[in-house]
């Protein structure tokens, strides 16, 4: 049986993989600035030609991409390839109301199933497995990048999507599932469940998980490693890059980056300067081989450092340090990513309400959840009960409608939130940290 699904690149030196980035990064800056006024624009206000690139260091004179621009430029401004050539279109949250696309060309659907299953193979999946792929199917880029990699394997895949947690541990214990995917606090909630069930999970067939999409501590993965009985992998992507599939934990617990098609630096995010191997900071992201939207120093406000070293599973491929944080104010709840800027454009669409509002981010067990305080102009407070908690619903209700989950609000009388005088803090952490 094969060691790596791709030894070739999986196991490349380090001068042939800077070579081959080289190459791939030339024709993707050509590629973008022949076909996308946003970065002919953002390349010629800096005098800067693809051409200019001599050495993988010169990426750092190109100009990074942000959300905003994604979204600024929705919903496929920055494709390079009219609609009739995709095949595929995903899409996350926005900063606002709006989300940003992930516009896939047959050939970058293709890249994409080969990092996937890359990923897959690394972390023993084999195609005698049953993989039970509870990932959100649909705009999400989880479960139907996981069904991709596990289809390129070849295991029987159970596209049980999420939700419906009795469901998922009744076909796990049926079907004898063995490999299961998706949040790690999706994975508690169902170790939780199971267990008020009186299902000993440990005894099931299952014997690994592969988990990603949010932050997870070492402390959360030893807890599902043993209340499920299994081997917990880690997966990192994000929409913009093409999904999940952009680093993957080994045997060995290093998060290795599909190197040869993702290319990773690490900045300051203060001076936005280029730092040193080693050294923690911004991870920004430039796409080596995509066809439809790629990306070029992508800031993906992910916290983490990277080494470049052999490691133990044979891996030559750079690795990232699990993510720490993010340099933004974005939080990741029930997989979904969610910006206060969200929460306040909603909050601003009520002529009823003042512009003051928090965000409480709290543990509903394993699970982070949040809801949201606000309030009211001061003669609406006295419409009476009835009124505020009408409106509240309504707020609520169109929380949902944008953000995508539902979060519980709670209408104050004015003058309630405390004012701040410098930064506005929105976000109030009551999570005690599982470390
Ligand atoms: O979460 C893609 C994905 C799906 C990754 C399934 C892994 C598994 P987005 O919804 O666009 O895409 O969210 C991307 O989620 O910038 C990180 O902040 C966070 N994130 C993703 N994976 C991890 C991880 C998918 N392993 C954003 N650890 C990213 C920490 C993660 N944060």
């Amino acid at each position: 049986m094969k060691k790596f699904w791709n030894e070739e690149f999986e196991t490349m030196s380090a001068e042939k993989m800077r070579q081959f980035q080289l190459e791939n990064l030339r024709r993707t800056l050509e590629r973008v600035y022949a076909k996308v006024p946003f970065y002919k624009q953002a390349f010629d206000a800096r005098g800067i030609k693809p051409g200019d690139l001599k050495s993988l260091e010169d990426l750092a004179r190109f100009p990074f991409t942000v959300k905003n621009d994604l979204r600024d430029n929705y919903p496929l401004g920055l494709c390079t390839v009219p609609v009739s050539e995709l095949v595929r279109i995903h899409a996350s949250s926005g900063t606002t109301g709006k989300p940003i696309t992930g516009p896939y060309t047959p050939a970058d659907k293709e890249q994409w199933g080969e990092c996937m299953a890359r990923a897959m193979w690394a972390q023993s999946v084999r195609p005698e497995d049953i993989a039970q792929n509870a990932y959100g199917m649909g705009l999400f880029t989880g479960g139907l990048g996981f069904l991709l990699g596990f289809e390129r394997i070849g295991c029987a895949v159970i596209p049980s999507g999420s939700g419906q947690t009795e469901r998922q541990i009744l076909l796990m214990e049926d079907l004898g599932t063995t490999v299961l995917g998706c949040t790690p606090t999706y994975a508690l909630t169902i170790a939780e469940r199971a267990r008020q069930l009186g299902n000993d999970l440990t005894q099931f067939p299952l014997r690994v998980g592969l988990f990603g999409a949010e932050p997870w501590t070492p402390k959360m993965r030893a807890l599902i490693e043993e209340r499920m009985g299994i081997v917990a992998h880690e997966h990192y992507g994000l929409t913009e890059l093409m999904g999940p599939g952009v680093a993957f934990s080994c045997e060995a617990g290093a998060l290795h980056i599909n190197e040869d098609h993702v290319y990773p630096e690490v900045i300051d995010a203060e001076t936005e300067e280029p730092l040193p191997l080693g050294q923690e900071g911004e991870m920004v992201l430039t796409s080596l081989q995509r066809e439809a939207m790629p990306m070029i120093r992508y800031r993906t406000r992910d916290i983490t450092r990277l080494t470049r070293e052999t490691c133990a599973c044979g891996r030559t491929t750079m690795a990232m340090q699990k993510v720490t944080g993010r340099s933004d104010d974005m939080i990741i709840v029930s997989g979904v990513n969610v910006f206060p800027s969200q929460i306040e454009s909603v909050l601003m669409e009520f002529a009823e309400i003042e512009p003051q509002y928090v965000i409480h981010l709290f543990k509903k067990g394993f699970i982070d959840a949040i809801r949201v305080e606000t309030e009211v102009k001061p003669p609406v407070y006295e419409s009476g009960k009835g009124f505020i908690k009408d409106l509240a619903g309504k707020v609520s209700a169109r929380i949902q409608a944008v953000v995508g989950i539902k979060v519980p609000v709670e209408i104050l009388a004015a003058g309630s939130i405390p004012r701040s005088v410098g930064k506005a803090k929105r976000i109030i952490d009551e999570r005690q940290e599982i470390k």
